[in-house]
């Protein structure tokens, strides 16, 4: 009994299954009512008193072997069935999901395109500016709040140096290169030395516009600004101006759209006035002509600023600018350009 029972561990030990019914078979064969197994405790019981102990030790081990095998074959036929039945291709490379554009982004390609279709080429230029350019050409005054430090960040190596404040800086380079007429756009990164809130930022985006030629005029602005407002917001956007004051424009304005989300009837994205505010404009200042090598008697221009969060903003009810700085995936999921 015993080398039978030796050569069934044998057997055991070399089995192996190409399919559950083939395991099902061995199962049988071994652990059934009439299988192996109980025949082997069944004829147990004529075992010589002698050999008990061994033969009884012998079985033991043979039914652990038959059920181990059992799991074991069980495990590596379920592994196969799983990867033959499933529709996964392991030799394609690892999906990578799409990324969206930024919000901000959006709305700068939207600015940028709007402009393009009547004309306006894109500029850009440094983020370190010198005073010249950030400042004095555009006609701020020695004591002018905003070159103080509170305001703008100096780089302090060089005090003659610090991080633009606007893109303006771009056109005054513009302008220093090259001759009227000049159409251009500059949108870009700037910073101002401003405590971070739910409504302002040390750094933000804008997108600041110029446009030189003889005879432009404020009319020219406001035709200009309402079609960018109405291709912007809906076509049904009202426009209106108030006057303000900028060191580099004379005179300026201040421009409101009609509020988009009510409608102008009222709500609390315009403070229930129906109008909100969007951008700065004016008639380019003639010292700032001067400045840049731009006959004032000869030519005029008009230009204008807006802060691109802050559009971005009012377009998809944002109430607090920090999100475009936080990268929160939820957040900026939510919007899907084709561009
Ligand atoms: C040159 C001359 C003049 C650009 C202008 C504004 C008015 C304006 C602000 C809007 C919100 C900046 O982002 S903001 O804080 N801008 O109000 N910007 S006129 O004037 C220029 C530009 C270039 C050579």
């Amino acid at each position: 009994m015993k080398d039978k029972i030796n050569h069934l561990l044998a057997e055991v030990e070399a089995f192996s299954a190409e399919n559950t019914e083939q395991l099902e078979a061995f199962r049988i064969k071994f652990l059934s009512k009439k299988g192996i197994i109980p025949s082997l405790f069944a004829d147990f019981k004529s075992v010589p008193q002698e050999d008990r102990r061994e033969t009884g030790r012998l079985i033991n081990t043979l039914k652990q072997a038959v059920q181990q095998k059992i799991i074991f074959l069980k495990d590596k036929l379920d592994e196969q069935s799983g990867m033959q039945g499933s529709t996964l291709d392991l030799s394609l490379p690892a999906e990578t999901p799409l990324g969206t554009r930024h919000p901000l982004s959006i709305v700068r390609n939207e600015i940028i395109d709007i402009f393009s279709r009547i004309g306006f080429s894109v500029s850009e230029g440094p983020e370190i500016e010198d005073d010249f350019h950030n400042f004095t050409a555009l006609n701020f005054p020695e004591e002018h709040p905003a070159r103080d430090m509170q305001d703008t960040f100096f780089i302090e190596k060089d005090p003659d140096l610090a991080l633009r404040t606007h893109t303006s800086s771009v056109q005054v380079r513009v302008m220093e290169k090259s001759q009227p007429p000049i159409r251009t756009i500059s949108p870009g990164r700037v910073f101002r030395n401003e405590a971070i809130s739910a409504r302002a930022h040390c750094i933000f985006h804008q997108v600041e516009g110029l446009y030189v030629d003889e005879n432009v005029s404020f009319t020219d602005l406001k035709q200009t600004l309402f079609y960018f407002a109405r291709e912007l917001f809906g076509k049904h956007t009202k426009i209106r101006f108030r006057p303000s004051f900028f060191p580099f424009t004379e005179p300026s304005a201040e421009m409101d759209v009609s509020c988009n989300i009510c409608g102008g009837k009222g709500c609390n994205i315009c403070k229930y006035t129906g109008w909100v505010e969007i951008l700065g404009c004016g008639m380019v200042d003639p010292n700032v002509l001067e400045a840049c090598h731009i006959d004032n008697e000869k030519y005029t221009g008009f230009a204008f600023g807006m802060g691109i969060e802050r559009i971005t903003m009012l377009k998809y009810q944002v109430n607090d600018l920090r999100l475009f700085f936080e990268n929160d995936l939820r957040f900026l999921k939510q919007f899907q350009a084709a561009r």
